[in-house]
């Protein structure tokens, strides 16, 4: 197997985010994505967010048992969509559902027994943003902070985060490499809208918690994600 890597896909990516979407999947970008992780999915792990199906049924619904049972469920059905366009695409996608795998106490934990049997026999492995149970009754799990653990705890070495933006902007430019101390002088352009888990502060703050990786920012289109796919520099890197 190759290096492991991890691709993150945006929840905007996949799905209409716009104000008033609910459950609403955007069928081109879904495929044009499924279409690129085809090409070469080898030591992938996918992870997407929630978007449409997820957001803003916390919203309406909650987080007390029978709300967040509806969240997930909704976070199900994005994931059999998603699962189902890969397969469509020869990629035998295999869906795991945080909710059923991950709890958090004071820090969270996964039984990444299942994620690395799935990548020995031949999965591509899928997980999402979810709700968790943690000590204090449920909460929303990002897509961000799975992502973050599994890079850590399997000592993955390349992850992307595929967006609806070209990368972190600054100044009307896409800031090719950013560091730590950068991020203080960042303001997001384009007003994108912020959703129940944050916007792309939030997501470079939590970039910054992995050490010694390549992490990269770009737009989730096929393009981009092949570049990635294909070890090369994209959107904005991180530097970790
Ligand atoms: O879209 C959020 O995951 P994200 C999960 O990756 C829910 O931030 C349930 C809203």
């Amino acid at each position: 197997m190759n290096e492991l890597r991890i691709l993150k896909i945006g929840g905007s990516v996949i799905t209409d985010k716009r104000e008033g979407a609910f459950e609403k999947l955007n069928e081109s970008n879904l495929e044009e994505v499924c279409r690129a992780i085809s090409e070469d999915w080898s030591g992938l792990i996918v992870v997407h967010g929630a978007g449409s199906f997820g957001h803003p049924h916390v919203r309406r619904y909650g987080l007390s048992s029978h709300g967040a049972s509806k969240v997930h469920l909704a976070c199900l059905r994005l994931s059999e969509r998603f699962c189902s366009t890969l397969t469509e695409f020869d990629v035998p996608a295999m869906p795991i559902h945080p909710f059923c795998f991950f709890r958090k106490d004071t820090d969270l934990m996964c039984d990444l027994g299942h994620i690395r049997r799935a990548l020995e026999n031949n999965f591509l492995p899928v997980l999402h943003g979810d709700v968790i149970i943690g000590a204090d009754g449920v909460e929303v799990l990002s897509g961000d902070d799975i992502v973050v653990y599994l890079a850590e705890k399997l000592n993955v070495k390349r992850v992307g985060f595929a967006t609806d933006v070209d990368g972190v902007i600054f100044g009307g430019k896409v800031i090719k490499r950013l560091r730590l101390g950068d991020i203080e002088r960042i303001r997001e352009e384009g007003g994108r809208r912020e959703d129940v888990t944050g916007g792309m502060i939030k997501k470079v703050k939590r970039v910054f918690e992995m050490k010694n990786k390549k992490v990269y920012i770009f737009r989730g289109c096929y393009e981009n994600i092949r570049t990635f796919l294909d070890g090369g520099d994209i959107g904005t890197e991180v530097i970790v």
